[in-house]
């Protein structure tokens, strides 16, 4: 019985905008990150009246918004909720919808649409948002009928939280909004065609999984995003602990096994260790587990783990056999596949050269870079911040770019949802808002946004929200004045032809690849100053010997505090297996 809220008697005729309210309350909504507007006035006017019980955080940019409820996702495993007007407060969400869909985040947009007479009629600040997002979203609403809205909310829950979770959109015109009807809360939902109950592993499926893994004698687990979204980081443990087969994780995987245990082979693919990428070259068995084949793991698609026999244990059908052909294909919840294996699992007959080999190629090949540089290099910052944190709970975010690499690689997580970065989509902008939405999650959590020049000026907006709704993340920007990734595909591919990716005046030699140092001593812009003007704390470091001071006085700091990294911007991250390429074309220097 869903209860009834004191503000609505039951049997009262009640609108729609309240209804939707009502019903995210409903279903265990606490925050809502909402920018409002003329379409969407009755929405905000309602979530006035739960004020009570739901949080209204107004980001200053929907995008900013978007990815507030992500990170809220991410690091909870519960709907994050996002809400915009029509026309450009909608399409500003779309890029942070499309993220979500990348990465199977629950996500709920709820935007305001013009009125049912005039769609279709080019009305003010119309924008046919359902057909603008139909392909980024799990699904998508055009909500024309007020007594539809209590249905279509429940339904929506349900479709972003079961089977590969994704982010949902429902767009309702402002007449639907402002209708009324005695609203059902429990209205049956009609779902004809989507049947998620049924993913379970079937018992001889399981038996075939454990009777390869006690056949092999190099074995290895390839982890994705499927194991965090699917809750099922303790039963990987448990299967490690069982059989001691190594464990390798991709971008969206991290954390679901703990990247300082002995068998973790830390990140695969593109710029993952070379140990996780040769163990996937050499191995007779792959257990590939909630992943999709990604390119940016697989690299050239017919030499990936090709001498292995393929276990695919995914939600989603559509994903089995799509890139890579699976030996053992099995549709179905991972985390219930798991515990069914770890009731049966035998470990191998001997998996000690297979370490052996493992470990020697963990100590001839590890991430390393040049600890003898004067100034500060990157992952010499966050290696430091990673010492400083590690045994403090703390959840880092990310931009996208070299800065988001180096995050992965060199911090190392040791539980799952402590960890958001955009993956699929690699969304620039994403570190800061996806920060404020873990730190609202989180409020006892050391949150810390690792972010790029670059990405953070793209949401640069989300300062005056973690101020003025008192959201005290933490931002670690390494500055290297450049959009870093790009420049080293031109250094390394287009013979350093710089093509539009300095970040300073046009008139600086770096413009045109001509900067001798590394990089004008002024930084532009000066993100201590626009920090402070948002009245954030802020500091800066240049030197090697100022940064731990530095990075603990961020982190010991009680509200929102930025501190800029003066980092070169010749440094490539590394190893590099190029696009489409295999582990022998892996670049180490
Ligand atoms: C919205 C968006 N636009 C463009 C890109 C392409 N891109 C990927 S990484 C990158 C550079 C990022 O620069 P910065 O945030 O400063 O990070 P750095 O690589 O310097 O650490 C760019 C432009 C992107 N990923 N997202
Ligand atoms: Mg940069």
């Amino acid at each position: 019985m869903v209860p009834v809220a004191k503000n609505q008697a039951a049997g009262q005729l009640t609108s729609g905008a309240d209804i939707a309210i009502q019903s995210l309350v409903n279903h265990g909504v606490e925050t809502v990150f909402a920018y409002p507007g003329g379409s969407s006035i009755p929405l905000h006017q309602a979530l006035t009246r739960f004020r009570d019980r739901i949080r209204v955080v107004l980001p200053r940019h929907e995008q900013g918004g978007g990815f507030a409820a992500q990170g809220y996702a991410r690091t909870t495993g519960k709907v994050g909720v996002c809400m915009a007007t029509s026309g450009p407060g909608a399409t500003n969400l779309v890029t942070s919808i499309a993220d979500a869909k990348l990465d199977s985040i629950p996500i709920l947009a709820i935007t305001g649409q013009v009125g049912t007479p005039v769609i279709g009629t080019d009305a003010f600040q119309e924008t046919p948002i359902i057909e603008v997002c139909r392909s980024v979203t799990k699904h998508h609403y055009l909500v024309t009928d007020v007594n539809d809205v209590a249905r279509i909310l429940r339904e929506a829950f349900y479709l972003a939280t079961t089977g590969r979770k994704g982010p949902i959109w429902i767009d309702i015109p402002k007449n639907v909004q402002l209708a009324q009807t005695v609203p059902d809360y429990d209205a049956p939902m009609n779902l004809p065609g989507y049947h998620v109950e049924h993913r379970l592993a079937q018992p001889e499926q399981i038996a075939q999984v454990a009777a390869a893994i006690k056949r092999a004698k190099r074995p290895v687990i390839y982890a994705g995003g499927g194991i965090i979204s699917g809750d099922a980081s303790e039963e990987l443990r448990q299967l490690v602990r069982k059989t001691g087969i190594p464990v390798t994780m991709t971008l969206t995987g991290l954390g679901g096994f703990p990247g300082d245990d002995p068998l973790s082979l830390s990140m695969l693919g593109m710029h993952g260790s070379v140990y996780a990428n040769y163990a996937v070259s050499e191995a007779d068995l792959l257990l590939a587990l909630g992943v999709r084949f990604d390119d940016r793991i697989t690299g050239k698609v017919s030499e990936f783990a090709k001498h292995g026999k393929i276990i695919h244990i995914e939600i989603d059908p559509s994903e089995i056999n799509k890139i890579r052909e699976a030996h053992i294909p099995i549709v179905s919840d991972v985390k219930y596949a798991l515990a069914e294996l770890n009731k049966v699992v035998e470990p191998p007959d001997d998996l000690g050269p297979w370490i052996k080999k493992i470990n020697a190629w963990k100590k001839s090949d590890p991430f390393h870079y040049d600890e003898e540089f004067e100034g500060i290099l990157p992952q010499h910052a966050i290696r430091q911040l990673w010492e400083l944190t590690k045994d403090r709970d703390t959840i880092i975010t990310t931009g996208v770019g070299q800065h988001q690499m180096w995050a992965a690689q060199y911090y190392k997580f040791r539980q799952p949802r402590r960890w958001a970065s955009s993956g699929g989509l690699g969304t620039m902008g994403f570190g800061l808002p996806s920060a404020i939405g873990a730190k609202i999650a989180h409020p006892d959590k050391l949150v810390i946004d690792i972010d790029g020049d670059g990405s953070l000026l793209m949401n640069v907006q989300e300062l005056a929200t973690c101020y003025c709704e008192k959201v005290p993340v933490k931002v670690l920007l390494l500055n290297n004045m450049h959009l870093g990734m790009v420049v080293q595909w031109e250094d390394r591919f287009h013979a350093a032809n710089r093509a539009h990716t300095y970040l300073g005046p046009i008139d600086h030699p770096e413009a045109v690849g001509r900067g001798t140092t590394t990089g004008p001593d002024e930084r532009y812009p000066d993100f201590v100053s626009i920090a402070r003007s948002f009245k954030w704390r802020a500091g800066c470091a240049r030197k090697k010997s100022e940064l731990k001071a530095a990075l603990e006085e961020m982190i010991d700091s009680d509200g929102p505090y930025l501190l800029e990294v003066q980092v070169p911007y010749q440094e490539h991250v590394l190893p590099m297996i190029p696009s489409g390429m295999t582990v022998q074309d892996l670049i180490r220097e």
